[in-house]
């Protein structure tokens, strides 16, 4: 069992019905975005929340135990050094007192749904990578979707990935996958991937509807949102940084959860740091659709 400890201020939330959004903390440490881009986002996505009177959950293990929402001065720690923490790695987490895991998607859910939390947003979300036939690397958040009970706000996958066949795969496991207003799965840095969206919705309403409405009571719904117009980056460029950063990683035997990290260093590198400002408003964004959703949520 998870059994989380919640924050002061998120139980007091909970108890009160009030809306409450959850955050991963992978994208805030060191493995996701660099310094000092990760405090600004940690800060962008908690006031984008704040800001409409809805209540942020950060999850993390700090110091082996499993939270939801961080105590006041607890921020810092989210930015620093970190050690992933998938879904199942979270037993290990707790059991061996890690000083700081950062709580990838799979994780965040989990934790999430325990501590009774409904919405949850992230950057992008993991999916079945590239040549997976070969390699089996599929991303155990795809899993963790099908199996709690959480609206997961994302700007997509990221675009490394199969994301054909991580449509497939969320289509397989049961997870209902929703466009905000929009056609088209994004691909995290752009508005489109050129893949129809199974379904698109047009309102907060309808997305907590779509979750109480659910046959499976443990099953959750991905809400995929385009990183806002101004921000996009630039497609076939971005397709080159890709294919390269991924060839490189083949040739120096980066495999398992190591991929993520290295693919994302590579395009901040090639991209000359503007995949760094993109990230950052695509997450602000996807805090403030979530708030929506949550907000819908407690009505
Ligand atoms: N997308 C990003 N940065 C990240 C991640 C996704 O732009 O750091 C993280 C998320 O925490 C996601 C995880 O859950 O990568 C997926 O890792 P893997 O492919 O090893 O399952
Ligand atoms: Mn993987």
């Amino acid at each position: 069992m998870l059994n989380p400890v919640v924050s002061t201020e998120v139980s007091a939330a909970l108890a009160a019905g009030q809306p409450v959004v959850a955050l991963e903390s992978t994208i805030f440490s060191n493995l996701g975005l660099p310094d000092p881009a990760n405090a600004e986002a940690l800060e962008r996505c908690g006031h984008a929340i704040r800001r409409r009177g809805v209540v942020p959950a950060v999850t993390a293990v700090l110091d082996g135990v499993a939270r939801v929402g961080l105590e006041p001065g607890e921020e810092q720690r989210i930015l620093g050094p970190a050690r992933k923490v998938a879904e199942r790695d979270m037993a290990v987490a707790m059991a061996q007192n890690w000083d700081f895991g950062a709580t990838t998607v799979s994780a965040s859910v989990a934790l999430a749904a325990s501590a009774g939390v409904e919405v949850f947003a992230t950057g992008g979300i993991g999916g079945v990578h590239r040549g997976a036939e070969l390699t089996g690397d599929i991303s155990a958040d795809l899993d963790a979707l099908a199996h709690h009970p959480v609206v997961t706000v994302c700007a997509g996958a990221k675009a490394f990935l199969d994301l054909a066949r991580t449509l497939e795969y969320l289509e397989t496991v049961g997870v209902p996958v929703l466009g905000w207003r929009h056609d088209h799965l994004p691909a995290f840095y752009t508005r489109s991937s050129g893949l129809a969206v199974p379904h698109r919705v047009e309102t907060a309403d309808e997305v907590a509807a779509v979750l109480r409405g659910r046959s499976r009571a443990h099953t959750g719904v991905l809400l995929t949102v385009p990183i806002p117009a101004a921000d996009e980056l630039d497609v076939a460029e971005l397709d080159a940084v890709l294919t390269r950063a991924l060839e490189d990683g083949d040739r120096e035997g980066i495999v398992g959860a190591a991929v993520t990290p290295f693919v994302l260093g590579r395009i901040a590198a090639a991209t000359e740091g503007r995949s760094i400002p993109a990230n950052l408003a695509l997450a602000e964004h996807n805090a403030e659709v979530a708030s929506e959703v949550a907000i819908a949520l407690s009505r």
